[in-house]
C-alpha cells in the first residue's frame, strides 16, 4: 500500500495547530497565477492523479468514462480553467457553449460548479463547503449579492448536508464569487463529483448542555485535510482530488446524532471509553443512498479518542485506502461500503490500523465501545431552546425546503447581526439556528416582521410544515423525475390545515431514487417516480411518487428500505388522501 508523499506534510500541519476552536485559516485564493510561468496549474500544484499508485492509474485507464475524463485532463486544472474561461467569455473570445464538453459537464464540478444545462443552459449551481454548517452574516449577504443579478433563478439553497448552494451562476462571474468566498474563509472547491463532500457536524456545537464532543474544530480540521493544500496553503488539495467516487463524512456531537452518521461513508459517534472514561468516537462506515443500493452504516469495530490528531489520522487513512483501492470501473459499486465488504470488517480494520501506524503520529485505535444506555430523548432544533450558557437561548428558524431568496438571505443576516453576533447555523433539515440569543431579547426576536405575517421564515412553524425537507427537484436538477421543493412547501401547508399532530412529523421529498432528500430516513418519504391516471377513459403517464414510511434518525436510526406505495400521481386529489391515511394510522393524526 503506497503512502502519499504529502502525508507527512499534512501531519505536521494538523499536529501543529492549537487544540482550542479556531476557524480554518484565512484562505488565499487557490488560483495564484505564476507570472513567470503563465497559467499552467501543474507548475503550482501536482495533479490529483499524481498521488495514485501505478496500479490504480491502470485500473482508471480501463475505468468508467468519468475516470477517463479525469485522466485526459486532471480535475485540478478546473481550478485555473474556470478563470481562463471566464476571462475569455468576458473579453468576447468565446461563449460558454464553446467550453470543452468534458469541462462543462464534468471537470468544473471540482470547482463546485454544476452546469444546469437541461433546465437553465449556460447557468450553474455553485456548491460551497460549510464545515459544521456555520456561516456568518457577511457570508450570507455575499451569497445574496452573488446571485441577485440572475433574477428568479438566482436563489440560495441550504442543502441536506447543512451546506450552501448558489444558483444561476454564469462562468464569467465565477472568479469574483470564488475570490469573494476565499476572502471570507470559504470555498466551493472539491464540493462535487469525486470529492469529499461537506463536513457535517453538530448544529449545537459549543452551545449544547448535553454535548459530548464539540465538533467544530474537528470539522474544520477535516475540511482542511481534504481541501486545503498543505504546501501552498491555498484551497484545493490535489492529494484528494481523484477519488473513485463521492465521499461523505459526519461527526455527531451528542446522543441526538443531528449529523446523521448512519448515512455517511464515515460516521463518528461520540462514546466514552468504557474503562478510562475518555471521550471518543465509535466509527461507523459505509452508509449511503443511491439508485442501486441503500445501506445503513455498519460498525467498523474501531474506537478513537475525540482529539484532532486521532480523527484526522483515521479519516486520512480511510480516504487513502479508498482513493487507491476503490472501484474505478463500475460507479454503482464504488462507494466505500463495497470496499469494506471486499475486505470484510476485520480485514478493513486491520488495513486502517496498519495505515495509521505508518503515519507514526502516536494514534491508538481501540475496539468499538459500548454505546450509552438509559433514556434519552432526541431534542428539537426549531423554536426557542435552552443552551448550556446561562441567560442565552438558541432559536431555530424554519426555511421552507431550504430555499432562500436574496432578500431572505439579507433578512437572516440582519437578524443574526442583531441577535446572535452575526452567527448562523445551518442544519441538515435545511433550516437555520441563531445561537447565543440573549434571553431578554427573545420576545423582540420573535416579534420581528421577517419571522411573521406573510414571511416564509418562522420560529414557530407547525409540526408538519416545520419538518419538511426537499431535494432540488425538477426546477434545476437534470436527474429529477418530478418537481419537489414547491410541491413539498405547498403540500405541507395543506396537510397542516387538514390534520392535527402532537409531535414533529418529518416529511422528506426527493425527485429521483438518488435520494438526496433522504426519504428512507424520513417518517414519511416521497420519492419521484412514474405514475398513471385516467384521463377521458385512457391511462395517461403523469408525474408521480413512491411513498416510504418509518425511517428513524438518532441513536435508534433505521432506514425504510422499501416503499409502501408506488405510482401515486403527484396531485392533491391522489396524494393528500394517501398522506392523511398514513398520518392517522402511523402518527396519530386527527383530522380537523
Ligand atoms: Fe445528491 C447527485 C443534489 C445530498 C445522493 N445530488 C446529485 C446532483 C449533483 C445531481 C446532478 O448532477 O445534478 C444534485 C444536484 C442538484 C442541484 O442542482 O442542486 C444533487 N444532493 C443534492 C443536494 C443539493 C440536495 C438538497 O437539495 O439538499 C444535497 C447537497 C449536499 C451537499 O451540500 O453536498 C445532496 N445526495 C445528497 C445526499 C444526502 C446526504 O449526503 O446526506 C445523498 C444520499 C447520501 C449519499 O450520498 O450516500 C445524495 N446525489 C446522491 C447521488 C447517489 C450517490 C450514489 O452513490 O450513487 C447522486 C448521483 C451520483 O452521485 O451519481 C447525487
Ligand atoms: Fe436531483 Fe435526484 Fe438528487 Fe433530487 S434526488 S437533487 S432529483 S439527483
Amino acid at each position: 500500500m503506497k503512502r502519499s508523499i504529502l502525508s507527512t506534510v499534512v501531519a505536521i500541519v494538523t499536529l501543529s495547530s492549537t487544540k482550542a476552536f479556531v476557524p480554518a485559516k484565512l484562505q488565499r485564493n487557490a488560483f495564484q497565477r505564476n507570472a513567470a510561468t503563465g497559467t499552467d496549474i501543474k507548475v503550482e500544484k501536482p495533479t490529483g492523479t499524481s498521488f495514485l499508485p501505478e496500479e490504480t492509474v491502470e485500473r482508471a485507464k480501463a475505468g468508467s468514462p468519468i475516470e477517463k475524463n479525469k485522466l485526459a485532463k486532471d480535475p485540478v486544472n478546473s481550478w485555473i480553467d474556470v478563470y481562463e474561461y471566464a476571462r475569455k467569455i468576458r473579453e468576447g473570445e468565446m461563449t460558454w457553449e464553446e467550453v470543452e464538453k468534458a469541462d462543462l459537464d464534468c471537470r468544473l464540478k471540482y470547482v463546485g460548479m454544476l452546469h444546469r444545462g437541461k433546465r437553465t443552459p449556460g447557468q450553474f449551481m455553485m456548491r460551497l463547503k460549510v464545515p459544521n454548517g456555520i456561516v456568518n452574516s457577511d457570508q450570507m449577504r455575499f451569497y445574496a449579492d452573488s446571485v441577485e443579478k440572475y433574477g428568479e433563478g438566482g436563489v440560495v439553497d441550504i442543502t441536506t448536508r447543512a451546506n450552501i448552494q448558489l444558483r444561476g451562476v454564469k462562468i464569467e462571474d465565477a472568479p469574483d464569487i470564488i475570490d469573494g468566498l476565499h476572502a471570507r474563509n470559504q470555498t466551493s472547491f472539491q464540493s462535487a463529483l469525486d470529492s469529499v463532500r461537506n463536513m457535517v457536524g453538530s448544529p449545537l456545537a459549543g452551545i449544547d448542555d448535553k454535548e459530548l464532543v464539540d465538533t467544530r474544530e474537528l470539522c474544520n480540521a477535516l475540511n482542511d485535510l481534504v481541501s486545503l493544500d498543505p504546501v501552498t496553503e491555498t484551497r484545493g488539495n490535489p492529494q484528494w482530488a481523484n477519488l473513485p467516487r463521492k465521499f461523505n463524512m459526519a461527526i455527531s456531537g451528542s446522543r441526538d446524532d443531528f449529523a446523521h452518521t448512519h448515512i455517511n461513508d464515515i460516521g463518528l459517534q461520540p462514546v466514552a471509553h468504557a474503562e478510562t472514561g475518555e471521550m471518543g468516537f465509535n466509527v461507523v462506515l459505509g452508509g449511503y443512498m443511491s439508485i442501486k443500493r441503500v445501506a445503513e452504516s455498519i460498525d467498523s469495530k474501531m474506537w478513537i479518542p475525540a482529539d484532532r490528531n486521532s480523527v484526522v489520522s483515521l479519516c486520512e487513512a480511510i480516504l487513502r485506502v479508498f482513493r487507491d483501492e476503490g472501484e474505478r470501473k463500475n460507479r454503482q459499486k464504488a462507494r466505500l461500503m463495497w470496499l469494506v465488504e471486499e475486505y470484510g470488517v476485520d480485514g478493513f480494520k486491520e488495513a486502517i490500523i496498519k495505515e495509521v501506524e505508518s503515519y507514526d503520529r502516536g494514534v491508538m485505535i481501540e475496539d468499538s465501545q459500548p454505546a450509552a444506555t438509559g433514556a434519552f430523548e432526541r431534542r428539537e432544533l426549531l423554536g426557542v431552546q435552552p443552551q448550556k450558557q446561562e441567560g442565552l437561548k438558541r432559536v431555530g428558524i424554519l426555511v421552507p425546503t431550504g430555499r432562500l431568496s436574496p432578500v431572505e438571505c439579507r433578512n437572516l443576516a440582519d437578524l443574526a447581526d442583531k441577535y446572535s453576533e452575526g452567527e448562523i447555523r445551518l442544519t441538515v433539515e435545511q433550516n437555520v439556528i441563531l445561537p447565543n440569543v440573549d434571553e431578554g431579547k427573545i420576545d423582540d426576536l420573535l416579534a420581528e416582521g421577517v419571522l411573521g405575517g406573510g414571511s416564509r421564515l418562522s420560529a414557530t412553524p407547525g409540526f408538519i410544515e416545520g419538518n419538511v425537507v426537499s431535494c432540488t427537484g425538477a426546477q434545476f436538477c437534470p436527474l429529477a423525475l418530478v418537481e419537489t421543493k414547491s410541491n413539498a412547501e405547498k403540500m405541507a401547508k395543506k396537510l397542516e390545515s387538514l390534520v392535527t399532530v402532537d409531535r414533529p412529523i418529518r416529511i422528506h421529498w426527493t425527485g429521483c431514487p438518488n435520494s438526496c432528500g433522504q426519504v428512507q430516513a424520513a417518517d414519511i418519504g416521497i420519492m419521484g417516480a412514474p405514475a398513471k391516471k385516467e384521463v377521458d377513459g385512457k391511462q395517461m403517464a403523469v408525474p408521480g411518487c413512491k411513498i416510504f414510511v418509518g425511517g428513524r434518525i438518532g441513536e435508534d436510526a433505521h432506514l425504510a428500505m422499501e416503499p409502501i406505495k408506488t405510482g401515486i400521481p403527484l396531485e392533491d386529489e391522489y396524494l393528500i388522501p394517501e398522506l392523511i391515511a398514513i398520518l392517522k394510522s402511523e402518527y396519530g393524526a386527527v383530522e380537523k
